[in-house]
């Protein structure tokens, strides 16, 4: 390989993010500049998770969230970096996290201020202890024309299909970064010789199958009656083949993988969680935005993730998720009886 050929192999995300904004006439360079906020927030994370266990910072932080849960001191770590590096970007009016309890106003007063950012900034996180993959999510909304300034649930009360960009990174056995802007699903790995994430995965498209589903079997007998009679008909082989489960219980990474390999990836009403578990505005609907980007669809059990008009900030949602041949085959299923 000579070294023009190795030189123009290497695209870093800001580059792509500035290729993918100048198909947007008039733009300004804000939108690459929020979106560094995101990799630059990432990046310190990854770093913190990569010493968990080396320094004072795996474990209960000592204090509940909005949801009830145990925090992490990661989880505080990373809500602090993102709420951060996020809230500098002049572009940016509201941020939304799962950590906490109301949206947060920043640039207040400034026209200038014209997007929403809704993060989970360590999902899995009670997987750290233990060296499993966790992830960050980022879903990225456009202040709607009739949303004051200081009403931020109107800024981000919006369905999933009015999402400008939206995406995640897995902090697993390497560090991936995957987004879209609505133009096709891309993935980043970070060179942590270098500090820059670099392109590895372009264009993501689903396999039509896969061979795993991708599903918390232990609490089946609480699922819905269609989930059960679905998970019987891949384990048979129905679809040709008998399937093979993985669960690694961190929704970035079984769904990255997913987004990968093809398959399906369900996690339905449950009797203690009877809305599902995900939330919607920063888990669901991020991912299933690229997984309808990748050729993939995304349900809440009948409709598509993306139409849910949410109604409060930390709603949660049923979801099944995956590539063609398996959701086809789970809307089969649901034809007779859903
Ligand atoms: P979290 O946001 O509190 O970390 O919880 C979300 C996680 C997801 O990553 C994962 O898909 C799910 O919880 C696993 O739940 P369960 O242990 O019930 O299977
Ligand atoms: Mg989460």
């Amino acid at each position: 390989m000579n070294q023009t050929s190795t030189a123009q192999q290497i695209l870093t995300v800001q580059q792509h993010i500035l290729q993918e904004q100048k198909r947007f006439p008039g733009a300004s360079g804000e939108f690459s500049w929020l979106l560094s906020g995101i990799t630059l927030a990432t990046k310190l994370i990854q770093a913190k998770v990569r010493r968990a266990g080396l320094t004072d910072i795996i474990g209960e932080q000592g204090e509940v969230n909005v949801q009830g849960e145990v925090q992490q001191k990661l989880d505080v770590y990373s809500n602090d970096v993102l709420a951060h590096c996020l809230s500098v970007r002049e572009s940016i009016g509201v941020l939304a996290s799962e950590e906490n309890e109301n949206p947060i106003i920043v640039h207040k007063g400034s026209e200038n201020a014209k997007y929403a950012v809704i993060f989970d900034p360590l999902d899995g996180s009670s997987n750290i202890d233990v060296g499993v993959s966790v992830g960050t999510t980022f879903s990225i909304m456009k202040r709607p024309e009739d949303a004051a300034l200081n009403d931020p649930e109107k800024w981000i009360l919006q369905p999933g299909s009015a999402q400008v960009a939206a995406g995640y990174v897995v902090y697993g056995s390497s560090t991936i970064l995957v987004y879209s802007v609505g133009n096709g699903v891309h993935g980043f790995t970070l060179d942590p010789a270098v500090g820059a994430f670099m392109l590895s995965h372009p264009n993501i498209k689903m396999p039509k199958q896969g061979k795993y589903y991708s599903v918390n079997e232990a609490y089946r007998d609480t699922f819905p009656e269609q989930y059960g009679r679905y998970i019987d008909s891949l384990r048979r082989g129905d679809l040709g083949k008998p399937y093979a489960s993985r669960y690694i219980g961190s929704m970035v990474a079984d769904v990255h993988r997913t987004l990968l390999k093809g398959g399906v990836f369900l996690y339905p009403e449950t009797k203690s969680n009877p809305d599902g578990k995900l939330r919607l505005l920063y888990e669901a609907n991020p991912i299933a935005f690229l997984v309808e980007q990748a050729g993939g669809q995304a349900l809440d059990g009948t409709g598509r993730i993306l139409d849910i008009q949410p109604d409060s900030v930390h709603q949660r949602t049923p979801i099944i998720l995956g590539s063609p041949t398996e959701m086809e085959a789970y809307q089969s299923i649901c034809s007779q009886q859903c």
